[in-house]
């Protein structure tokens, strides 16, 4: 129908909304219907609820009332309420951090058995990176050294920079970050800190100082923002990154399949939906076993098939190959196909609807995690520990429930693209033949203009994957390399962008390099916690052009962002030197001198900021306008 199309640029999508429509399920573009009009106070950012004596909101227009009953005004309570979304973000990435550290503890000291190191080498050059003596140890000795320097970046209390930021983080920019701090101690009298101390500390420090009665100065706010911002890029993320691959393998090259066509109705289908490898890896392992197999075929089935959502979708798809249902609006579309026997989920991203919704249906929607309980879900406790037994409970409730699957409600969209993923930074290393070289002698030619990291979620203000992809096909056409990661991944991938065929689409510059190293102009850089990757790619072109990251040509986009984790991550980008585009606008325009900080200041003072501006074409323009300002100023 035509509102189906207005919702999503996805034919699979459309297909199942109008299916929706037709048997009355309840969508979450529904819900956003019954919520209009949404507040405007809470769009600008200026309602405070923060104490009792509220909750305060201030007059746009600039009549009464002009300040909430304690005396903030409207920049402080944008920029507080600003400094907790990052806060809250970069918690969740960093919790997620810890669990992948703390595992590896266990690893390495044979408590836990069920999981084991697969990478050895990336151990091996983490553990070098971080100045652990590697020779003459065996891999556990170095295993358990490496957990333990993540571990000490979550609970430290000294006041020296995190160790993971301290090695991977260019010299150049933590100069910058250190004379920043003095020079605003300087001007200011005021102590405003950068480079982060402690991941959780910098996390309670924004809960403390946004209490009742403390910080009401938008910039220490900002500033302290940035901080936390930076614990969870440069530490809480990369943690994850990094000891993922430890534990799971690096990703590598490899074709997968992407959208709702990867189920398949003669297949048990199970759904692995969230964002922690721990749980989704051993599924997987469990799920693809031959006693399950043939524990499906006992009832009726071909076997189990086994299919990922978000952003731990993603991380199958980077490691193991596995096909992608769809990124965070298919979370409904994917039960709806009536075809899905399980779906599984941890932490984040996971909308609390799906518990009714799978009632329609013989779906057994099932919690794993005590982060993220659901009412009227089914909760199977994961516990590393025993992660093997737990697996196989939850991979047999999947099968159970084949039986029960009503034949007459199935229907599976066809639509099924093929995209070229794997793009770790060892992966672009080996393909560049070991350094960034090559890349950047195309950079400086002027065959690649420049690097657009695209980033972020499905918001269900925005049409579904427009944005995504008529953005990221605007700046292939400009030249631009496009990386990225999240459901914007998944929405290129979807679209074929990641496919080979995509290179027709590229300018003549960036479709020679790609079709001299066999590659799609767009590359699937992994989850959003591997976000971290594509700061140490910054990172690597940076040390190897001995210049600042905010020197470099790159610029990023969140183009359809919703969540807290999307905040921290523009601010952490912005914190390192690149300029982050956003859409739709966060809320903070209730607030003149809040949004004059995160634009113009921060421009100024660390050389990445935010911009907003609405609409792929006008996006891409100001991107390119920036990579060309960046590549004067380098003398290229
Ligand atoms: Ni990122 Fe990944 Fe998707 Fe947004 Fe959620 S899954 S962690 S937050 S919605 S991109």
């Amino acid at each position: 129908s035509e509102l189906s199309r207005k919702r999503s640029a996805d034919p699979a999508a459309i297909e199942m909304l109008n299916l929706a429509e037709r048997k009355q399920y309840e969508t979450i573009w529904d819900r956003l219907e019954k919520q209009q009009p949404q507040c405007g106070y809470g769009q600008l950012g200026t309602c405070c609820r923060l104490c009792t004596m509220g909750p305060c909101r201030i007059n746009p227009f600039g009549e009464e009332p002009t300040h909430g009953v304690c005396g903030a005004t409207a920049d402080t309570i944008v920029a507080r309420n600003l400094a907790r979304m990052a806060a809250v973000g970069s918690s969740s990435h960093s919790d997620h951090g810890r669990g992948a550290a703390l595992l590896l503890k266990e690893v390495a000291i044979g408590k836990n058995k069920d999981y084991r190191i697969t990478d050895v080498e990336k151990l091996k050059a983490v553990a070098t990176r971080l100045g652990i003596n590697t020779a003459g140890r065996s891999y556990l000795e170095i295993a358990s050294d490496v957990a333990d320097v993540a571990i000490n970046c979550f609970g430290k209390q000294d006041e020296e920079p995190i160790i993971f930021l301290q090695k991977y983080m260019p010299k150049k920019r933590i100069e910058r970050l250190k004379e920043i701090e003095t020079m605003l101690f300087e001007k200011t009298g005021k102590k405003m800190g950068l480079l982060p101390r402690g991941i959780d500390r910098e996390a309670v420090d924004i809960l403390h100082r946004t209490h009742f009665g403390c910080d009401a100065d938008p910039l220490s706010l900002m500033m302290q923002t940035v901080r936390c911002a930076l614990s969870d890029g440069w530490a809480g993320s990369l943690i994850a990154t990094e000891i993922q691959d430890i534990l799971f393998g690096t990703p590598t090259i490899k074709t997968v399949k992407a959208n709702l066509g990867v189920l398949d109705a003669e297949y048990v289908n199970i759904i692995i939906h969230g964002h922690e490898p721990i749980l989704s890896e051993k599924v997987v392992e469990i799920a693809l076993s031959e006693e399950m197999q043939e524990a499906a075929r006992k009832v009726g089935a071909k076997g189990v098939n086994v299919a990922g959502l978000c952003c731990t979708g993603n991380e199958l798809l980077m490691r193991q190959g596995v096909g992608i249902a769809g990124n965070e609006l298919h979370s409904e579309l994917a039960i709806m196909t009536g075809a899905v026997e399980a779906m599984v989920v941890d932490v984040q991203c996971i909308y609390p609807s799906l518990a009714k919704l799978s009632n329609c249906f013989h779906t057994q929607f099932i919690t794993t995690n005590e982060q993220a309980a659901i009412p009227g879900a089914i909760h199977i406790q994961f516990d590393e520990e025993k992660a093997n037994d737990i697996a196989r409970k939850i991979v047999q409730a999947g099968i159970d429930a084949f039986p029960n699957r009503d034949k007459s409600k199935v229907y599976i969209p066809s639509n099924i693209s093929n995209a070229i993923v794997g793009f770790s930074v060892e992966e672009i290393l080996k393909i560049l033949g070991g350094s960034v070289a090559p890349l950047v002698d195309a950079i400086a030619k002027g065959s690649i203009k420049g690097v657009a990291g695209i980033v972020g979620c499905n918001n269900v203000k925005v049409k579904q994957d427009l944005y995504h992809q008529e953005l990221t096909k605007e700046l292939i056409k400009r030249d631009i390399l496009v990386i990225g990661t999240g459901c914007w991944a998944i929405g290129a991938a979807k679209a074929g962008l990641m496919d080979i065929s995509a290179q027709g689409l590229a300018g003549e510059g960036l479709k020679a390099v790609c079709k001299a190293l066999d590659i799609p102009p767009v590359l699937h850089m992994g989850s959003c916690v591997d976000c971290s990757r594509m700061l140490v790619l910054a990172g690597a072109l940076a040390e190897h052009l001995d210049v600042d990251i905010s020197d470099l040509p790159l610029v990023g986009s969140a183009p359809e962002w919703m969540t807290e984790k999307a905040v921290a991550i523009g601010t952490y980008f912005v914190g390192s030197g690149v300029p982050v585009h956003l859409w739709p606008a966060p809320p903070i325009l209730g607030g003149p001198e809040v949004t004059k900080i995160l634009t113009e200041g921060a421009k100024e003072l660390l050389g990445g900021y935010f911009f907003i501006e609405e609409g792929p074409e006008a996006t891409a323009k100001r991107m390119e306008e920036i990579i060309l300002e960046k590549r004067t100023a380098l003398g290229i």
